[in-house]
């Protein structure tokens, strides 16, 4: 990517908190990471810890909902993580190196995949500075039916808002205080095809609906990366805990 058509990126991320970028990965490619995720998904997940598979339904494979650190089993999704030209856009938004820690996949099954609950990133990362983005690949096309991601513009720079627990399996936490006047009038929908990149700031607000299809799934991958400056905010991170445990005391 040539450095002008970076340095527009820079501009418009700072300004809106996320990116979106049509057609950056080739159809063949998302044809290469979907083959690969089938592949994971048949030979790798039954092998793997229950915390880092979700299904909507417990324990029913048909539902599957959320993987995480794909990139520890398998070359694929290393490749695409580590070194990567996704690695080096990231590191220039953030102004520094950057360390790829997670590559997930989100999927919201037919019927059942539900609503994924505005949030911020940075109320799970709990990390000072707040410097970490989210790359997130459409696999397919996604849209208002099967789920598509929305972002309230500019809300990476009002700060940290309250979140409490929520009973969707995957997204325990919520913002408490969402859907005022400023949030609505800054919401925006972004439908994606195959190949097409999303890439928001670990402190913008971000929701997808739910799949109200009967046949389609709504397959993504994720990745997050963290700046180099980003050391764990031990603070935040007890009062995280802290506020999970009095949430849990409450079920
Ligand atoms: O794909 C989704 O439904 C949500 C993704 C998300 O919250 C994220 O990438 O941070």
């Amino acid at each position: 990517m040539d450095s002008g058509k970076v340095h527009d990126l820079k501009a418009t991320f700072q300004q809106d908190g996320f990116l979106f970028l049509p057609a950056f990965f080739s159809d063949k490619q998302v044809e290469e990471m979907n083959k690969e995720l089938t592949k994971f998904i048949a030979e790798v997940v039954p092998g793997l810890p229950s915390n880092k598979v979700i299904y909507e339904e417990k324990d029913n494979p048909e539902t599957l909902k959320q993987l995480q650190d794909l990139e520890l089993h398998n070359a694929f999704f290393n490749e695409l993580m580590v070194n990567s030209e996704i690695e080096k856009l990231a590191a220039a938004l953030l102004n520094e190196k950057v360390i790829g820690k997670n590559v997930e996949y989100f999927n919201k099954p037919p019927r059942i995949g539900k609503f994924t609950p505005p949030h911020q990133d940075a109320y799970y990362f709990n990390i000072k500075p707040r410097q970490a983005v989210t790359v997130w690949i459409a696999l397919e096309n996604i849209d208002e039916e099967n789920g598509y991601v929305s972002y309230v513009a500019g809300s990476h720079t009002k700060g940290m808002r309250p979140h409490g627990r929520t009973q969707t399996i995957g997204f325990s936490q919520s913002i408490t205080d969402y859907g005022t006047p400023e949030d609505e009038a800054n919401v925006i929908a972004c439908p994606a095809n195959p190949g097409d990149v999303l890439i928001h700031h670990c402190m913008t607000i971000h929701s997808a609906n739910a799949n109200t299809s009967s046949f389609r799934s709504r397959k993504a991958l994720g990745l997050i990366y963290f700046g180099a400056s980003a050391q764990p905010d031990l603070e935040a991170r007890e009062a995280y805990a802290t506020a999970l445990k009095a949430q849990l005391a409450t079920v």
